[in-house]
């Protein structure tokens, strides 16, 4: 798939699509395409795939997110297509702007990262002129995406019935902490969630602490789980002609990724785990799912093994599955061939109870090789294995590049940075990568877009609706 993989530009194609004359118009849409035998589906395009058009083309977004969770999940719809309008406090923006900035006076990566496919414009939510443009955005857009602390879009006014009665259509779409329950109000970041969400109690040894996980599944989970949810709320819109709300919890996020842990639990009433390798060990399990170290969280043994230079190298592991149909292609490799007949070892079940052994030998044999050669020697007779890559090597891997996976954009202020793209590769519709916007980077454009000129533009520019109290008012953003 041609996925591009620099792109410099720094106005999305619809930024340059002509502004409309009213704003009554701007919610109108194409008439619908002449459908075919009745099924309600247009003709099948007769253009090349990957020339009509993206995934979101048409939807418009008007983006209220900031941190990572609601970032993600925009940043997704725009990759799709999405025309996302990211509305920003004036003077200071998304809070991650400036957090971790390791180029003094740009973006901060934990911004660029999260917000490319965006525009940005700058509006004072709490200022009279500001309702008053945010009320052409509801009427302009398809969605609206937030996830602000309970309470504080109700705060700004933005209340469903507002939102619903001035744009019927709207999508209402949220990331909280907590759905409805004891903990509702509360404000959550990643690693709460991720403890909520019953994958701290999960991760880590079992005679550690509690451990959260680098990948950030509390954050940009809920915003992958929220995307799917605005997808299918527009889906349905297609039936209904109305919005909804669309409410993801962090706390839900986690615990749907966390959903082996449950059921783990739930197997722990009708006897011990047999496959965790506590079990193996004659260590008793107690009421609660313990943590399972490296153990996979299947039905076939797994552990993570040094390779060939892990005195020095942090990284220089593989993960290592025995899968059962493989287990004597397994052997083979690391000269015990014996162990295909052994009755101590030829089963499963029998396994069980010496995995530590067993992972111990198999050890001795990836230590004397590379964690790449294992993955080249194992894969070739179809045993699962994963060499354990930094995010070095992540960054430097071609294939990542050539897939669209890892992207390097420029950016007028910090220069070349790398992003990740759009993990979902589609063959209709192709992701073209770009940077994110400069704070306030496309306010007039949209407003301009909004029926705004003249002399209400100005008043606008001049209300401080759009620009940082300090500057004064003569300064537009
Ligand atoms: N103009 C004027 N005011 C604005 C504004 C704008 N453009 N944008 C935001 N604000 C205001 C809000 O209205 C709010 O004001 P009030 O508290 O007076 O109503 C204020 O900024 C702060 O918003 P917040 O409470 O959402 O931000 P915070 O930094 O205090 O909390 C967070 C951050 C993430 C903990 C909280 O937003 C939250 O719990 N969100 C839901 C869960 C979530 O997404 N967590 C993930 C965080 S990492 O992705």
């Amino acid at each position: 798939m041609a996925t591009k993989k620099k792109s410099t530009k720094a106005k999305s194609k619809s930024a340059a699509k002509k502004p409309a004359k009213k704003v009554v118009k701007l919610a109108g849409r194409k008439p619908a395409a002449k459908t075919a035998n009745g099924n309600g589906l247009p003709r099948p395009s007769t253009k090349p795939y990957g020339q009509a058009g993206k995934a979101l083309e048409g939807v418009r977004i008007l983006d209220f997110t900031h941190v990572q969770s609601g970032p993600t999940c925009t940043q997704l719809l725009g990759y799709m297509g999405a025309d996302v309008i990211k509305v920003e406090r004036p003077g200071a923006g998304d809070v991650t702007r400036g957090q971790l900035r390791d180029v003094k006076g740009a973006d901060s990566l934990y911004f660029t990262m999260l917000n490319g496919n965006k525009r940005s414009i700058t509006i004072d939510s709490k200022h009279p002129k500001g309702k008053e443009i945010l009320e052409r955005l509801i009427k302009y857009c398809d969605v609206l995406v937030e996830n602000f602390a309970p309470g504080a879009l109700d705060r700004m006014g933005l209340t469903w019935d507002y939102i619903h009665k001035t744009n019927p259509r709207m999508i209402v779409a949220s990331v909280k902490g907590f759905g409805p329950g004891p903990y509702e109000d509360c404000k959550v970041y990643e690693n709460v969630a991720q403890c909520a969400g019953g994958a701290a109690s999960t991760t880590g040894f079992r005679e550690g602490p509690p451990l959260v996980t680098g990948a950030q599944i509390g954050d940009s989970g809920t915003g992958l789980h929220l995307a799917f949810g605005i997808v299918c709320a527009l889906y349905q819109r297609k039936r209904t002609g109305r919005g909804q709300k669309v409410l993801c919890a962090m706390q839900d996020g986690v615990l749907n990724l966390a959903r082996v842990k449950l059921r783990d639990q739930q197997r722990l009433t009708h006897g011990p785990l047999t496959e965790y390798s506590q079990h193996g060990e004659g260590v008793p399990f107690g009421k609660a799912v313990p943590r399972a170290g490296n153990d996979s969280g299947g039905g076939q043994p797994g552990w993570i093994l040094k390779c060939k230079g892990w005195e020095t190298d942090p990284d220089a592991y593989t993960y290592f599955i025995t899968q059962a149909p493989v287990w004597g292609a397994i052997c083979d490799i690391i000269g015990k061939p014996e162990w295909k007949t052994d009755p101590d070892y030829a089963t499963p079940p029998a396994r069980l109870p010496r995995l530590k052994h067993i992972f111990a030998t198999i050890e001795e044999w990836t230590k004397t090789k590379t964690k790449f050669e294992v993955m080249e020697i194992c894969n070739a007779v179809d045993i699962p294995v994963g060499p354990i890559l930094s995010m070095k090597e992540i960054a430097e891997d071609a294939s990542l590049r050539d897939a669209g996976t890892v992207v390097e954009v420029d950016h007028p202020t910090r220069g070349k940075y790398l992003t990740v793209g759009n993990p979902v590769k589609m063959s209709d519709s192709i992701t073209e990568v770009k940077r994110s916007p400069l704070l306030g980077e496309h306010t007039e454009e949209i407003l301009r877009l909004l029926d705004y000129s003249g002399g209400e533009l100005d008043a606008v520019k001049t209300s401080g609706a759009i620009t940082a109290p300090e500057k004064g008012q003569a300064q537009a953003a």
